[in-house]
């Protein structure tokens, strides 16, 4: 579908990158078309940042934003190509649609790009992604270089773009939370409508495309990651993607899925019954890991150390897993030699927003970042017994689970963004009669 005009808060963005660093250059290639087998392309998604800093989701093109201009180098208008792919905005449209002020057929860009790359002392681009974008870019500063005569002087700075757009990212400006809410609100409602759907009898895969059904139909373009829908010991496998055996009464199902909105995602992680009611050890291990959860969110506030939230769900886990009779010993040992990484081997949150792990640095001079407003991310502790654990209770055994919500850092405290997914036994077990 064809934008008739993106909204202003792509040039704020633009704006507010140029103000942030001191006179560089920003080279951002989008992403490309991957063919998966002859003539059969992988489904195009832009590269995130591009869509950050423009709006703009067609494939081979690159955004160059110096101190004084934003230049797009995108596909051309070409009526044969649109009859077989579909409309392009072409140049006019880089102009009109997205606000360039300078806008040429890709095909130039390697003429036009070292003449954009003078004003500059430094260059933000990522090495390293794509060998063929790496030579384009490395070509043109050579080319800077040998057009400043004999001046002695050596290539341009490169820099990771990164660390200026990573730390815009990671706070999430108000028209980025309602995409976030939007995201959340139609992944929460998928993971309800599949407590439902999932019975005894169905195949893993039955879940699998009627969580996608549920994300599209309500208005996510795709999911935000491959679905996770791991019934039984399945579930001990972290990302297990196969997603094709037969749900059996009296097993849980994991279902870690969610969709993607204008290019903001979800991750949501539900446990729950494939037939009517969890079991008694179940209950007992989700009762555990539902109160470590909820007692996690609580403690979020700004000023909190973002590792303090793994920091306290491995020990509330260690605790758990001592009164469970899991593990036995000391609790400070099993801590400091990580021997609770047997049961629950992941870390307890990342970054969220238009990547699934997404961008944002998470130690700062050597220490963890603190919490403020805006920042999202998740909070999913999980318990898992591996089939291959013969020492550990037997009722226990090949059980896997992780509740998983996106969380949004207020000025206050915190905002749930993925409540409306249902996480209590008792409303779990009422949406299965
Ligand atoms: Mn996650």
């Amino acid at each position: 579908m064809i934008k008739a005009k993106v909204p202003s808060y792509f040039k704020t963005r633009r704006n507010d990158l140029m103000a942030k660093n001191k006179g560089g250059v920003f080279v951002l290639p989008g992403n490309h078309h991957v063919f998966r087998n002859p003539d059969v392309e992988y489904p195009f998604r832009q590269e995130s940042n591009a869509y950050y800093l423009t709006g703009y989701d067609e494939a081979e093109s690159w955004i160059v934003i110096t101190p004084s201009k934003f230049v797009m180098f995108v596909r051309e208008k070409n009526a044969e190509r649109e009859m077989w792919e579909g409309q392009r905005y072409g140049i006019d449209g880089a102009k009109s649609v997205f606000g360039a002020d300078e806008a040429y057929p890709v095909s130039e860009l390697k003429n036009k790009l070292p003449e954009l790359l003078k004003s500059s002392d430094t260059v933000f681009y990522r090495t390293g992604m794509n060998s063929n974008n790496d030579s384009v870019v490395l070509e043109a500063m050579e080319k800077v270089r040998i057009s400043l005569g004999r001046s002695g002087k050596s290539l341009q700075n490169i820099e990771d773009p990164g660390r200026f757009i990573g730390e815009m990212r990671i706070f999430k400006t108000a028209e980025e939370v309602e995409l976030l809410k939007k995201a959340c609100s139609i992944s929460a409602h998928a993971q309800k409508a599949a407590m439902s759907f999932a019975k005894p009898g169905l195949n893993e895969r039955d879940v699998a495309a009627y969580v996608d059904y549920e994300l599209l139909r309500n208005g996510c373009e795709r999911v935000g990651y491959g679905s996770i829908i791991a019934g039984g010991k399945n579930a001990t496998c972290l990302h297990y993607r196969e997603n094709n055996e037969p749900l059996k009464d009296g097993d849980l199902l994991l279902i870690d899925a969610a969709g993607e909105y204008d290019y903001y995602t979800s991750d949501i992680t539900r446990t729950f019954p494939i037939g009517r009611e969890f079991t008694k050890p179940q209950a007992k291990l989700y009762d555990a890991l539902l109160k470590v959860q909820k007692e996690t969110i609580a403690i979020i506030k700004p000023g909190i150390a973002y590792k303090s939230i793994h920091e306290f769900s491995v020990n509330a886990l260690t605790d758990a897993f001592l009164s469970l009779g899991l593990l036995k010993g000391s609790k400070k040992e099993i801590v400091e030699k990580l021997e609770f990484k047997r049961f629950f081997p992941h870390g307890t949150s990342h970054l969220l927003g238009m990547d699934v792990h997404d961008v944002g640095l998470y130690m700062i001079n050597g220490e963890s970042r603190k919490l403020e407003a805006g920042m999202v991310f998740t909070i999913e502790p999980g318990i898992y017994i591996q089939p291959g654990d013969d020492t550990a209770p037997s009722e226990y055994k090949n059980l896997g689970m992780r509740i998983e919500d996106d969380i949004l850092v207020t000025k206050t405290g915190y905002e749930n963004l993925t409540q409306e997914a249902p996480k209590e036994r008792e409303e779990i077990e009422s949406l299965k009669k």
